[in-house]
């Protein structure tokens, strides 16, 4: 097909890529239904996709990985930038010229015998102040087909580009999916990402980490708005007023079900309904009215399918029952589909996601379980699916946001929910956020590693910048929304969750509303303010007053050792990590060495 583009830099770059990649064709997306379907059709065929039940599940299509490319690679993801010092030390760096001629002995003639597919796509409605445009070429049909829903895509945004508009440059192939040849490669200083040898969803849609987060994350200190990886979710409040949140957490620590939680009856009966405007990234900018507004530059969810069932999700169940890519779960001999956790009862007849044949309670040599989805399986679903979109997901100017969540998976220390004191604070607090490792991520699950923001696998520069450019966003915000810290994940000394989580968690949100509005009292702690014993709804839930006490215990011994934890951190961190920080974490000590009682225990007023 001919480009229907008079944007000669754009056709220049797809000739020059296609001249050394040397498919055996180029082909510009349009977008089109016909399309999709027709791509879909050629994948099946091929045996790139697996037709599901078209009773069961209408419209979707099940797909497998290689056994070595289950999720993204951090080792040998990339910021590529000419001074080593804006990239590390918490990116990996390569220099910009090194990692192009090394990546172009993995791309030459890896094309051969395939299509380059050419797809033109924007994150943000296309037209929006926030609206970045991108060009991703690709050997893979699955990337097209998962752009699709991921993104704005095709035509429309050629149109857009017109003849000379600004564009991130794309480059993915499967190359032969070898993990010694793979690399995830950006270039911020050219507007620029390669990646090769991969075919996992956060490796090779390029639009979403890698533009939306580590490419964005770089023009967004440039031209002062910031990119971070928060889901965004509007409470509307009995009444009818419907007010934005936006919350970041690591990857899957649940902020795809926090985006679209069912509220608790006592809540429900409120008045209380949410409504979804993202489930993974925010981009943020200042409006006019000297508020933070967000938009979710993506337009569907790429969701973690273990766990997900009617009770933890039930929006999400419903959204996936069509029109749903899903990949590395159980396929089962109906040809639907199954996970570790699904509502159904495992299936006796299937094949898990590494095409052996399976059933539950199937052991290995060794005698381990052999589990049946990967622990990282995904679908991937228009967000129009979702029956709690937000009708505000095409504005082009957003929504306007009254508080910013941080939070990871913590078995001890981090009370249920706390509030900064101020934005310095708030970002001292995100800054030296931590969690526990999760399947997203190889790795060895379960310790706890910092992760500032969420964002340490995703932010395009110097961490030490960011946290500056953070700080300096708080100057730049005459209204900013209130910054606070929560934790679903404590546990008492079995292992038990001592939060029953989930919708439940509205109960926390229903208070951070309140301390925005300054409508509830607050305790003040050495970490930060916490509710108390009469400020969370508990309507309708049992939980004992020991429990609870549990859940806001701040244990001074255990902080004091965090502290220790956050100065190694930031150190590890280099010199750019700004002096604030440390002036932060002092404040912070001589609040602990003066406020705990006797026994080195302090608790808010439960
Ligand atoms: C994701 C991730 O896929 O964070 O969203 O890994
Ligand atoms: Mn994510």
């Amino acid at each position: 097909m001919e480009a229907l583009t008079q944007h000669k830099e754009l056709k220049q770059w797809v000739n020059e890529m296609a001249r050394m990649c040397k498919p055996d064709q180029v082909y510009w997306c349009d977008g089109s239904a016909e399309e999709n379907e027709r791509l879909k059709r050629e994948a099946i065929s091929s045996g790139e996709l697996v037709e599901l039940n078209q009773e069961l599940l209408p419209g979707c299509v099940y797909h497998r990985t290689a056994l070595n490319d289950v999720a993204r690679t951090e080792d040998l993801t990339f910021i590529c930038t000419d001074n080593k010092d804006d990239s590390a030390p918490a990116n990996n760096w390569k220099s910009r010229e090194d990692a192009y001629a090394e990546a172009r002995e993995f791309f030459k003639n890896a094309m051969k015998g395939r299509t380059m597919y050419v797809i033109p796509f924007s994150m943000g409605p296309i037209g929006s102040p926030f609206a970045k445009y991108g060009v991703e070429l690709t050997d893979s049909i699955y990337v097209v087909l998962n752009m699709r829903i991921m993104t704005r895509m095709g035509s429309k945004v050629l149109e857009a580009l017109g003849a000379n508009g600004e564009f991130t440059r794309c480059l993915h192939s499967k190359a032969q999916l070898d993990l010694s040849r793979r690399r995830i490669l950006h270039f911020p200083e050219d507007n620029t990402i390669w990646s090769v040898n991969s075919g996992y969803g956060g490796n090779v849609l390029l639009g979403k980490k890698c533009l939306a987060l580590r490419i964005a994350s770089h023009l967004a200190r440039k031209e002062g708005w910031l990119a971070e990886h928060m889901l965004i979710l509007g409470i509307e409040e009995p009444g009818g007023h419907t007010e934005y949140i936006a919350a970041a957490f690591p990857s899957a620590c649940g902020k795809t079900n926090l985006a679209m939680l069912v509220p608790p009856e006592g809540l429900k009966r409120k008045g209380y309904r949410i409504w979804t405007v993202g489930d993974d990234i925010a981009w943020l900018r200042v409006g006019e009215d000297g508020r933070l507004w967000a938009v979710n530059p993506e337009s569907g969810c790429f969701g973690v399918a273990p766990g997900t069932n009617k009770k933890t999700n039930p929006n999400m169940m419903t959204a996936i029952a069509r029109d749903t890519i899903f990949t590395n779960v159980v396929l089962k001999d109906d040809g639907g589909v199954w996970w570790e956790g699904h509502d159904d009862p495992p299936p006796v007849e299937a094949t898990n996601w590494t095409g052996q044949r399976w059933s539950a309670g199937m052991k290995d040599e060794q005698g381990k379980a052999v589990v049946g989805a990967h622990a990282n399986s995904r679908f991937t679903v228009s967000i129009e699916r979702v029956p709690t979109r937000s009708n505000r997901l095409d504005k082009l100017d957003g929504v306007p946001i009254s508080a910013l969540l941080f939070g990871g998976r913590r078995a001890r220390l981090a009370p249920l929910v706390y509030q900064a004191y101020d934005w310095q604070h708030g970002v001292f607090i995100a800054a030296t956020m931590a969690s526990e490792r999760t399947a997203a991520q190889f790795g060895k699950i379960g310790e706890v590693r910092g992760d500032p923001m969420a964002m340490l696998p995703f932010t395009g520069y110097n961490m030490g910048d960011y946290f500056r450019h953070w700080l300096d966003m708080g100057r730049r915000i005459p209204n900013p929304p209130k910054i606070f810290h929560v934790n679903w994940f404590r546990q008492d000394e079995q292992g038990r969750y001592l939060w029953p989580g989930f919708g439940e968690n509205l109960r926390v949100l229903e208070w951070v509303l309140q301390r925005r509005r300054e409508e509830v009292p607050a305790v003040q702690t050495p970490i930060g303010y916490l509710p108390n014993d009469s400020s969370l709804d508990m309507t309708g839930l049992d939980i004992p007053p020991e429990t609870m006490a549990k859940l806001f215990e701040i244990d001074q011994h255990e902080w004091f050792e965090e502290c220790d934890r956050i100065e190694k951190f930031l150190h590890s961190l280099g010199e750019r990590v700004p002096q604030r920080m440390y002036e932060e974490l002092n404040s912070l000590r001589g609040r602990l060495r003066r406020c705990c009682g006797l026994q080195g225990r302090f608790h808010a007023a439960w």
